[in-house]
């Protein structure tokens, strides 16, 4: 009898043991769970498409007729299929952007396509797309503008009630709208109905968010919405795909609103945030946002799409990419092309997960738990977690291979229904026996992928370090992607040397004359002088894979031999030849304490035939200091000058590429540009690079 109590207490207590193990609570601010499924979107499509795909501008000035609007072949079901057979996950349109024309027929306004030949003005691009995304299986977005350079009452009360009316009319006749998104660029010059004149608005007070996204919810709960205000998810801080490795989904926005948050910050988030805002990271496909024919080829390379996967997916955050619908209304071939090359790269390094059968265990696991076993972090199920007791901060989970196993990929991500908790965390590899560190990182969040050094291993083990609460692992999964041989980089500088560079281990081969470079072409072992126009196309080549990258091409103008910057209004003139060395490296800064508008007159040595001039601003680090408005003038004697153009150079505060300004074909010697402002009201501007469009 007493044995009998024995065993039966014992087993008793061995249930009890494993039931009274208490899950882990909530562990700071969480997803909600429109939040959560949003985050599990991880990659979807934006189209930029308005009057300004027919102008040829980023920003229209809202004065657009609509007349211009007219697409010879539009098909939302060629964008949808696209965007499926890619993998991703929903489409966001931009409905409205800043210039106001509507892709609808809204019932507010009169800007729209109803008064475009397009379809005979019945045409409804928001209602077409809606209805492609359903086909499709697609998540169907939208964007509007707060800022609308077109309407009258712009900075009034009145054009307040016109923008939630235009909500209320795409969140309640168009099925289910997943984001609203709602862009940061607000207030400025504009045609306000013909006013044509500037209006500042304080964004923040003038829209009323809490008011306005109370009523979305009440039209629309599923909508998630994004930007600005009180969103419930937030801009990732640049315009290039890219999120830090320290990346948390919790945000100060209290502060944010406060203005005591610079958006640079919202690259990693707060680690003490006191709410859940994750980033999501819109880049587009091509330099601008809008489609220009001059970037048909300037279609962003396989490898940077390819690095812009794994440093936003791969870092926590989500995926926006945009395309630039063409005048057509098509998706362009060249853009299809390069996001089925992106696609089928991740689908090869993500094709076999290797961890699934390994052997798993922890030095530290919930209660002594099955329910929180390693095991847990590699069952293929995201409600099931390793996890350690409350007051454990660090644990190791170990993973022993049936056989040697190569990898260089490693995807991480905790549970967050509980909240983003671990804030370092190593990697280990056995390797012939011995353990050797191959990452050393911060946080994991929803999603972490790490591209490491390949090794061929007997075992993998994730040391978490540090994590705010007990760490909660919901998959650990392990791949090995096939060698990626970069292209390599080619470089001329302002004298004409030419500079190549490829990864480790590979070689170059180039060519000069414009032929397809092999392996019998010339080996690249120094830089080399190459002052003419001409291209240069080069590959690298990884000799113990036997691999080959694509080809990269250089195209070169020829040296601009003959220039010289006469005169500069403020500023050091001796260093202007900056502004003309052919290397956008080099930059030349008008003077800290100068004035605009800033001139800048150039002699090109002789008469040439011109239709336009690009100005690049400085490219990388803090202080660009870019022109936003400008005006070119040209002459041929140095005293009579005509003006040939006099704008702004629309977003180029948050993409400062180059700028591309055409007009009427014109011979002159002598070029002068004019930095009329800068772009956050400075004096001091930045030139990398002055050019003419000539034949
Ligand atoms: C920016 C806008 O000003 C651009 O035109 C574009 O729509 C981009 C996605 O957001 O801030």
């Amino acid at each position: 009898m007493k044995q009998f109590f024995g065993i039966f207490g014992i087993a008793c207590l061995m249930m009890l043991g494993c039931t009274s193990v208490e899950p882990p609570k909530a562990f700071g601010p969480t997803p909600s769970d429109k939040q959560l499924e949003w985050q599990e979107m991880e990659f979807y499509a934006f189209i930029h498409f308005t009057t300004n795909t027919f102008t040829n501008k980023e920003w229209g000035f809202g004065n657009e007729s609509p007349e211009i609007f007219n697409p010879t072949e539009l098909d939302c079901r060629q964008w949808a299929r696209i965007v499926k057979d890619a993998g991703m996950t929903g489409i966001i349109l931009t409905a409205k952007h800043h210039d106001g024309f509507c892709l609808w027929p809204s019932k507010y306004t009169d800007h729209s396509v109803e008064q475009s030949p397009w379809k005979d003005g019945k045409g409804d691009v928001v209602r077409e797309l809606s209805e492609a995304c359903k086909e499709y299986g697609l998540k169907f977005g939208l964007y509007l503008s707060p800022w609308d350079r077109n309407h009258p009452e712009y900075g009034r009360d009145e054009y307040v009630t016109y923008f939630r009316n235009q909500l209320h009319e795409l969140l309640t006749n168009y099925g289910d709208v997943f984001e609203m998104w709602f862009d940061g660029a607000n207030g400025g010059t504009g045609y306000y109905g013909g006013a044509n004149e500037r209006r500042d608005i304080n964004t923040l007070e003038y829209y009323d968010w809490d008011e306005t996204y109370k009523l979305i919810y009440e039209w629309s709960p599923n909508t998630l919405t994004w930007g600005v205000g009180p969103a419930e998810a937030r801009w990732i801080g640049n315009e290039s795909g890219y999120a830090k490795k320290t990346n948390w989904s919790t945000y100060r926005q209290k502060d944010r609103l406060a203005g005591k948050v610079h958006y640079k910050e919202n690259m990693t988030g707060h680690e003490d945030g006191e709410r859940w805002v994750p980033g999501e990271a819109d880049v587009s496909i091509r330099p601008g946002w809008f489609y220009h024919a001059v970037e048909d080829e300037e279609v962003r390379s396989i490898e940077t799409m390819v690095d812009i996967y794994y440093h936003t997916v791969g870092r926590n955050a989500n995926l926006l990419l945009n395309f630039p619908v063409d005048r057509r209304g098509l998706i362009h071939e060249n853009d299809e092309a390069r996001l089925n090359e992106m696609v089928s790269i991740l689908r090869e390094d993500f094709k076999t997960e290797l961890l699934h059968t390994a052997k798993a265990s922890a030095d530290t696991q919930r209660g002594g738990s099955r329910k929180y076993a390693a095991s847990k972090a590699i069952d293929g199920d995201k409600e099931t977690y390793w996890a350690t007791d409350d007051n454990v901060t660090a644990g190791s989970m170990t993973f022993e291979f049936n056989e040697p196993t190569a990898l260089n990929r490693v995807l991480l991500q905790e549970y967050v229904k509980l909240g983003q908790r671990v804030r370092r965390f190593n990697i280990e590899a056995q390797v012939d026996g011995k353990w050797q560190s191959i990452a050393n990182e911060t946080t994991i969040g929803y999603k972490r992928i790490l591209r490491t050094p390949q090794v061929t291993a007997t075992a993998l083990r994730i040391n978490i370090e540090d994590a705010r609460a007990c760490p909660l692992i919901s998959n650990v999964e392990v791949y090995n992607a096939p060698v990626f041989v970069r292209a390599p980089e080619l470089k001329r500088s302002g004298e004409g040397m030419v500079e190549m560079t490829a990864g480790e281990g590979e070689e170059i081969y180039y060519t000069t004359d414009g032929s397809e470079p092999g392996l019998k072409s010339n080996v690249y072992s120094a830089p080399f002088e190459f002052t003419q126009a001409g291209e240069i196309k080069a590959i690298a080549y990884h000799a113990i894979e036997k691999k080959s990258s694509r080809i990269e091409e250089l195209k070169c103008a020829k040296i601009k031999s003959g220039w010289k910057v006469l005169s500069v209004s403020d500023g050091d003139l001796s260093q202007a030849v900056k502004m003309i060395d052919g290397n956008p490296r080099s930059v030349w800064k008008s003077g800290k304490k100068s004035e605009l508008p800033l001139t800048v007159t150039i002699d090109m040595g002789e008469k040439k035939s011109i239709s336009g001039f690009t100005y690049l601003p400085k490219q990388v680090g803090n202080g660009l200091e870019l022109v936003s408005t400008y005006a070119f003038y040209t002459s041929n004697n140095k005293r009579n000058w005509t003006k040939q153009s006099e704008g702004e150079f629309s977003n180029i505060k948050h993409n400062p590429i180059l700028q591309v300004k055409t007009f009427n074909k014109t011979n002159a010697r002598y070029i002068r540009f004019v930095a009329k402002s800068e772009v956050e009201g400075g004096t001091r501007v930045s030139i990398g690079e002055l050019d003419v469009i000539s034949e």
